[in-house]
């Protein structure tokens, strides 16, 4: 509780930043999109993962003003960046399943849009699977809702929740994110290798980009650009940086 009240104050007081990890084209190296990530600057000397707080902030409705405000951040961000001339890229957010099942999620979108006025798609939502089939007929309204925005939407962490496919194939996704636990022993574990070369074949024969997270090493990459995965995202590729870092990479223009 007195960790809830920490966060919210945080909140009021402007402690959260979010970092933005890269995501690169596996054909070409070009940089195509990125996964914005919380912290929460609780002191200037310590700055919080979210593996500190976003558990307890799940626990109440925290998540949802949490989630509303870095749903505006990657908005009101996005303006800044084509304001300056730089490159566009969509930004994936990580949303909650209490995110989701609340009824204000599409008004926050449909409000940082409109304030900004950025193209809907530079905004990508992350849902993982274990949100998604939570209340898949909900869910699949509101995903619905969510595409009529034009906002981009991603599964997340796919492969370690329950999913039904029946479900997947009528959700209206762009993208399927490959969870890192399959990634990491790829190139030696011939199961894992075997999920994710079929998991790569399903998205896209359903029509989904595919992300593989978590790619370290070489033989990782070389495995994925191999089997046709379209984008790369992992500590190889880069590290979630901090936005003056990441501005530095769009102004390049690569
Ligand atoms: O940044 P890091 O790699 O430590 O992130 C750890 C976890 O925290 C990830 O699973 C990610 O989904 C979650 N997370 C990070 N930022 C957000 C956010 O803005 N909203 C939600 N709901 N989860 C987040
Ligand atoms: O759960 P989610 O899919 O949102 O995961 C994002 C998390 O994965 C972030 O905490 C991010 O820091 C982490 N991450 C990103 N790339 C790598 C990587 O190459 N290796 C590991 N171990 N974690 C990574
Ligand atoms: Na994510
Ligand atoms: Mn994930």
């Amino acid at each position: 509780l007195a960790l809830e009240m920490a966060l919210r104050q945080g909140l009021r007081e402007g402690q959260f930043v979010l970092y933005y990890q890269p995501q690169f084209d596996f054909q070409d190296g070009r940089l195509v999109g990125m996964e914005a990530l919380m912290r929460w600057q609780r002191t200037p000397a310590q700055l919080v993962q979210p593996g500190g707080f976003i558990e307890v902030a799940e626990e109440s409705d925290l998540i949802v003003d949490l989630g509303a405000w870095a749903l505006r951040e990657v908005a009101r961000q996005q303006a800044d960046w084509l304001r300056a001339g730089h490159r566009a890229v969509p930004v994936g957010v990580n949303v909650s399943a209490r995110q989701c099942l609340n009824r204000d999620l599409v008004q926050v979108l449909r409000l940082a849009l409109g304030e900004t006025g950025i193209p809907p798609a530079l905004l990508r939502l992350e849902i993982t699977e274990t949100t998604a089939m939570t209340d898949a007929d909900q869910v699949i309204g509101l995903l619905c809702e969510l595409r009529a925005l034009g906002v981009g939407l991603s599964v997340d962490d796919f492969g370690t929740g329950y999913s039904s496919l029946a479900y997947l194939k009528r959700f209206p996704l762009d993208e399927l994110k490959i969870d890192r636990a399959f990634v990491q022993d790829l190139a030696t574990d011939s199961h894992d290798a075997a999920i994710v070369r079929a998991t790569i074949v399903l998205a896209h024969g359903l029509g989904l980009k595919v992300v593989a997270e978590g790619v370290e090493t070489e033989a990782q990459s070389r495995f994925l650009a191999e089997h046709g995965c379209d984008t790369a995202q992992g500590f190889l590729f880069s590290r979630p940086l901090p936005l003056a870092a990441v501005t530095r990479l769009l102004q390049r223009g690569e």
